[in-house]
């Protein structure tokens, strides 16, 4: 018996997408090389279902490849269904009630997994000759690309050498022979800190990777929880029960006994290869290769038909803002709230691609702290920029909480009818950031800080609680009868169920 359900299990996911209408089982032959993934990519611009792929030619019989596990859905009051299923909830689960819920978590006591004999990742166990990583569909994902990515959504499995924490992360990683990777393992990220630790022994890091994990433990994966915290403890509080885990064949690490496929291995102390590059996150492609650590496969173990997920990154909106976007988002909020700021709620935009996070800030209790919007501004930067989730978000926007920050059309209007040129931009020109963003200078790149600003869409107003006035929209500009009416005749007048908006008010 393994677990079940859509957060704790894969398969299941899979199979309740496809149930729900949200996944297609696609049976026609498709090749891995840039067909399945510009498949993905018009159904993430186009909201279709998640392209299921039975048959790829090149691949083992039988292996798949889920394209779009977290992209928007088509499906009216569903948009975030895909995600919500991540954490078994239901999929008109609204931002707000996720975030919550993600956040709630953080204050749980840790569950620890628990360990189990055996499982299906075990299924079928791979050693020696028969380790070779062409048995699977490996995709490229765009003509652009420096070579083919096995792992685009799955998660790092490494353990500090005294064995206090272990960490699990998402980072991407490239084919670069049939028995090894190459991807990144930044300094500032988990992966890259627990890596070096080993490095320092002389010794190669004990490593897994995990494709097809249970969703929740992809998304717990990629947060940035704090230093130390690890990651399978979270997903079980997270969950309401531990995440069975399994021993690996060749290296004393435990990953979810019910993943699709592991691999399994050590990273080279030393070893470097050209990764890259490959169409990233925010919607743009690096020009060069950069040598990055090389990942040694010893093992391969998997279930039966395996399916390899992928993430095809590029324009909003793929799993880098529905997935990465939103645990940036919770742990960036409860930072802000333990440092008893006044705000409401923080949501990185998925259309800006993790390079914003807008927080709506409580006016009420904004104008009971008597902060200036300078200095709102520096205490916002204060405890973002210096902490583990804000080193990756360049951009922060605060707007009044009569904007409801999950709809993005609210926050353009904010920004071009609150924003003062030359006044609301507060740039933080020392702090520290993620040197991917796209429009940082060389120097900045090098220095790994700079371009980060706190971009103010508050009115003088907002400082004393008041807001501006009363919007012209449907919510405040008719008497509640006349919005009931028109609600309840909505199907009468001939309209189907609206595609978006229709919420209250924030
Ligand atoms: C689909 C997806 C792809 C990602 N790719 C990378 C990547 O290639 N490199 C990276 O450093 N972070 C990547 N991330 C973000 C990290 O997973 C995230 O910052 C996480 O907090 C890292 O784990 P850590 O906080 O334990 O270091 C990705 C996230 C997602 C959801
Ligand atoms: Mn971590």
């Amino acid at each position: 018996m393994t677990q079940h359900g859509s957060a704790l299990n894969f398969r299941d996911f899979v199979d309740g997408l496809l149930t729900a209408g949200d996944a297609i089982d696609i049976r026609r032959p498709v090749d891995p090389l840039l067909e399945a993934a510009a498949v993905t990519r018009r159904v993430y611009e186009t909201r279709s279902p998640a392209p299921l792929f039975a048959n790829l030619l090149g691949a083992a019989p039988g292996f798949r490849l889920l394209g779009a596990p977290a992209g928007l859905s088509g499906v009216p009051g569903q948009t975030y269904g895909r995600l919500a299923a991540h954490f078994g909830l239901a999929p008109g689960t609204t931002p707000r009630h996720l975030l919550e819920k993600l956040i709630a978590a953080m204050h749980a006591e840790p569950v620890a997994p628990r360990v189990v004999d055996s499982g299906p990742c075990k299924e079928h166990v791979l050693r020696g000759d028969a380790v070779d990583l062409e048995r699977f569909p490996v995709p490229l994902l765009h003509e652009q690309d420096g070579g083919r990515y096995v792992g685009t959504y799955g998660f790092h499995v490494v353990r500090t050498p005294d064995g206090r924490w272990t960490s699990w992360s998402v980072s991407r990683s490239m084919l670069h022979g049939p028995r090894t990777l190459v991807g990144p393992a930044m300094p500032q990220q988990h992966l890259g800190m627990i890596h070096q630790m080993w490095r320092e022994r002389g010794e190669a890091t004990p490593w897994a990777m995990v494709l097809g994990a249970p969703p929740a433990a992809l998304a717990a994966a990629g947060m940035p929880l704090p230093a130390e915290v690890s990651e399978d403890g979270y997903v079980g509080a997270l969950a309401g029960s531990p995440v069975e885990v399994v021993r690996t064949e060749t290296n004393d690490l435990y990953v979810p006994a019910n993943s699709e496929i592991v691999l399994e291995g050590w990273i080279s102390p030393d070893e470097t290869a050209p990764e890259g590059p490959m169409g990233e996150y925010h919607g743009y492609t690096a020009a060069d290769p950069k040598p990055q650590p090389v990942f040694h496969v010893e093992a391969i173990t998997h279930r039966t038909d395996p399916i390899l997920p992928m993430c095809v990154a590029g324009r909003p909106t793929e799993e880098n803002h529905t997935i990465w976007g939103t645990m940036i988002s919770a742990a960036a909020l409860d930072q802000l709230r333990a440092d008893g700021l006044p705000v409401d709620l923080a949501w990185c935009s998925y259309e800006a691609a993790t390079c914003w996070l807008v927080v709506s800030v409580d006016i009420r209790r904004l104008a009971a702290t008597g902060l200036d919007e300078r200095g709102l501004a520096d205490a916002v930067a204060a405890s973002l920029f210096t902490s583990h989730a804000g080193w990756l978000v360049p951009k922060v926007l605060l707007v009044a909480d009569d904007i409801d920050i999950t709809d993005t059309d609210q926050v353009v209007w904010a920004l071009a009818t609150r924003y003062h040129p030359g006044t609301g931009e507060y740039p933080y020109p020392d702090a520290p950031g993620i040197p991917l963003v796209p429009y940082l200078t060389p120097e900045e790149v090098r220095s790994g800080r700079g371009g980060k600003a706190v971009i103010s869409c508050l009115l003088p107003e907002n400082f004393e609680g008041r807001t501006r006035g009363i919007p012209t929209d449907f919510h405040h500009s008719y008497p509640p009868a006349i919005r009931q009416r028109v609600l309840d005749n909505w199907a009468d007048y001939g309209f189907p169920a609206p595609v978006r908006g229709g919420g209250a008010p924030a």
